[in-house]
């Protein structure tokens, strides 16, 4: 196995995922982690001036998304085939998109520094874009065949992501009203895997 280090800012946002694929195939890695005061005398040792970087024997692989799939490849959780990968990807980065990126205007003060201005953000996202996203994706998900994961039979990165999701918004998605039992139900899979109910419960509580 490679040595790694991957290195990100002291934040979930876009390592979380990243962490979750280590955490669920049980690799060891090591992670260094920046504050943005030090961050402008840092930023040129990366390949694109941005982080995550991923460090596989000493070699800087950037952007999220090419670590993310790096990793999925690494630990088996990619999909089998051709259908399967490109559904774990479609997955993967609607919830990231969608979701995730999204939430950044009412989760990080630094885009929106007003308190009120964020919590209003928040209920309008909850009401005109959560509710309607979740109950099309109860609808796709048991359109693409209904479980136990977002690809069929097969587990794969995509329901890491949805948890990352899930947890990236928890406090909204408990005031969703509509039910969906069917993509709960995948939250309920994913929290109980051994890893990753290990390393929910050790894991750093940052604020986004
Ligand atoms: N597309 C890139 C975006 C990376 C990115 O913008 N990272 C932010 C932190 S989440 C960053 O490095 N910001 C510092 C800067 O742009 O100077 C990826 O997904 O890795």
């Amino acid at each position: 196995m490679p040595s790694y280090t991957l290195h990100y800012f002291d934040f979930d946002a876009r390592a979380e995922l990243i962490r979750l694929i280590f955490a669920y195939a049980g690799i060891e890695y090591k992670e260094i982690n920046y504050d943005f005061q030090e961050w402008p005398t840092i930023r040129e040792k990366f390949p694109y001036q941005t982080m995550p970087v991923l460090e596989i024997d000493g070699k800087q692989l950037a952007q999220s998304g090419a670590i993310t799939r790096y990793l999925a490849r690494v630990a088996g959780i990619d999909g089998k085939n051709s259908t399967e990968k490109a559904r774990a990807d479609m997955y993967s980065e609607t919830f990231i998109q969608e979701i995730i990126e999204k939430s950044y205007s009412f989760r990080i003060p630094l885009i929106e520094p007003d308190e009120e201005k964020r919590k209003e953000i928040a209920q309008e996202f909850l009401k005109d874009k959560l509710t309607p996203f979740f109950d099309r994706l109860e609808e796709q998900f048991k359109k693409n065949g209904g479980g136990p994961w977002f690809c069929g039979e097969t587990f794969t990165f995509a329901d890491l992501s949805y948890f990352r999701m899930i947890n990236n918004v928890m406090d909204l998605v408990m005031k969703v009203e509509t039910p969906h039992p069917e993509i709960r139900a995948v939250y309920e899979r994913v929290a109980k895997l051994p890893r990753i109910a290990d390393y929910q419960k050790n894991k750093k509580q940052r604020p986004f």
